[in-house]
């Protein structure tokens, strides 16, 4: 038996011994925290650079929404969002690197499926951004729907569920496609501007950040209207660690829970002296939330002070104060008409 495994039984024995078996024992570590906080750094799998969720920006320094989720991470449990290791992932090398343990984390525009979930020994740990498959074609095509595209050229990135999306919709559709397909981000959407294809598909995100960003001339270029899939994006890590899946889950809770609460990085600090039990517990100042992740009590007054609420987070990095200018659609609060819910932190 392992010396963790043992540890665990270890600690398990004396908390039902002292509680007498309540369900109020504190949480153990769990392997995946103890490696971080040894090593004193989280090794977050991101893209190789997909503006607006995980991309260095002229400094050099990773940001994006994805990354974001990966600095919350960071200050819950070592207390600095600094401390990550982005580690650049491609879409095909991205599930071995996290099945190896070279990261402890993916968290890169990767959509939940039961494949990947179920056979790649994953766990999802909640949706950071929902989104949907779309078509990027020149203007002078002159279609209006990708079932104009018939016997079309299509650049596409493998490893990606972009690539079976697109074959069923030609089957369900009865519209046949030629797939050029290409490993590298890179190599896909270039190939796309230089005319090797008449179209590009990717995630509807994916499609703004080509257009505005890659784009010799963005004007020339315009998003079809239809999404012919659901790409629910969010961190992901592997199974067999129930401590760590809980960290990861909550963290991004307690960041869509602050926006519901109108707590942000600007004005956290004066909601110390709340009265209301919630704020209290998001703000540290209240019932202890943290110990049951095996954390200390500040842990999501940290995420919030560090990036910000999922809001802010979304505004700045892929919202109305970025480049693309993606608006909040499903991503709002459920409390708007979105579909970001967060369960009780209590
Ligand atoms: N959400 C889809 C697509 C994700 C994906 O990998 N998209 C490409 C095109 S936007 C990408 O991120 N490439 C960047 C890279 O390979 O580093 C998936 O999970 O399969």
């Amino acid at each position: 038996m392992r010396w963790t495994t043992l540890k665990r039984f270890g600690r398990a024995a004396v908390v039902i011994t002292a509680l007498g078996g309540t369900l109020n024992a504190p949480a153990w570590a769990g392997k995946t925290l103890d490696a971080i906080r040894d090593r004193g750094k989280v090794q977050c799998g991101v893209s190789t650079g997909v503006a607006g969720f995980s991309a260095p920006d002229s400094k050099g320094r990773w940001t994006g929404l994805d990354v974001d989720v990966c600095r919350a991470l960071a200050a819950a449990v070592l207390g600095d969002g600094d401390k990550v290791n982005f580690v650049p992932l491609n879409s095909q090398q991205r599930f071995t690197s996290l099945q190896s343990g070279q990261v402890d984390l993916l968290s890169r525009n990767t959509s939940w499926t039961l494949t990947r979930d179920a056979s790649l020994g994953f766990h999802f740990a909640a949706v950071t951004y929902y989104d949907g498959q779309g078509f990027l074609v020149p203007k002078k095509l002159k279609v209006s729907s990708a079932k104009q595209l018939r016997n079309a050229q299509v650049c596409i990135q493998s490893g990606t569920t972009t690539e079976k999306n697109l074959s069923d919709f030609s089957r369900s559709q009865g519209v046949p496609f030629k797939p050029v397909v290409y490993d590298s981000f890179e190599a896909a959407f270039k190939a796309f501007f230089s005319g090797r294809c008449q179209a590009y598909t990717t995630d509807a995100s994916g499609l703004a950040i080509v257009r505005n960003k890659e784009a010799p001339h963005p004007e020339d270029y315009m998003i079809l209207p239809e999404l012919i899939s659901k790409e629910p994006l969010g961190p992901l890590i592997r199974r067999g660690d129930d401590e760590w899946f809980a960290i990861v889950k909550w963290t991004v809770f307690a960041l869509i829970e602050a926006e519901e609460l109108g707590l942000t990085q600007a004005n956290i600090d004066g909601f110390r002296t709340s009265k209301s039990p919630s704020i209290q517990r998001l703000v540290g100042t209240g019932e202890d939330m943290g110990k049951l992740l095996g954390l200390d009590k500040a842990w999501s007054y940290r995420v919030v002070k560090t990036v910000g609420n999922y809001g802010e987070i979304y505004e700045r990095n892929v919202g109305s104060g970025s480049l693309l200018k993606l608006p909040r659609g499903p991503n709002r609060l459920w409390s708007q008409g979105g579909l970001m819910y967060a369960p009780p932190i209590r």
